[in-house]
């Protein structure tokens, strides 16, 4: 097993417990996952949740125990780069789902930065998920 020699030491220990516990199943490539939205709105206003789920493209299957970070939240949808809103990692989430809190100032499209970590795998999942703020 490879070891992420600049991963905090939290999330060393989480990939840690996760490779423990994993099935030594076949593994995919980097760009066999990929994220989705588990609600595709939110309604705006402070402290909604996301939910997304992380999918194994070949498999089909939802992939718990990644290490899920995300990067960014803005408005670049409707053309506001600049207007941009802190995610914080909610935990509670159901196997293969990751749920984040933020507040949404305002209704329209924003832009979900993820990053993610799958034990034993190389590389690092980056995706980009849109969803939208209802009033
Ligand atoms: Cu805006």
């Amino acid at each position: 097993m490879k070891t992420l020699t600049h991963a905090r030491a939290l999330r060393a220990a989480l990939i840690a417990a996760a490779i423990g516990g994993a099935s030594t199943a076949a593994l995919a490539d980097i760009k066999d996952y990929k994220f989705e939205l588990v609600d595709q709105t939110v309604q705006a206003g402070p402290d909604k949740t996301i939910t997304v789920r992380l999918m194994n493209t070949k498999t089909g299957k939802a992939v718990p125990d990644a290490v899920v970070f995300a990067t960014r939240l803005d408005m670049a949808p409707d053309a506001m780069q600049e207007m941009a809103t802190k995610v914080t990692p909610m935990p509670g989430a159901e196997p293969g789902t990751y749920k984040f809190k933020a507040t949404f100032g305002m209704a329209g499209r924003w832009q979900l930065s993820l990053g993610a970590k799958v034990q034993g795998e190389t590389g690092t999942i980056q995706s980009k998920l849109i969803l939208k703020a209802v009033p």
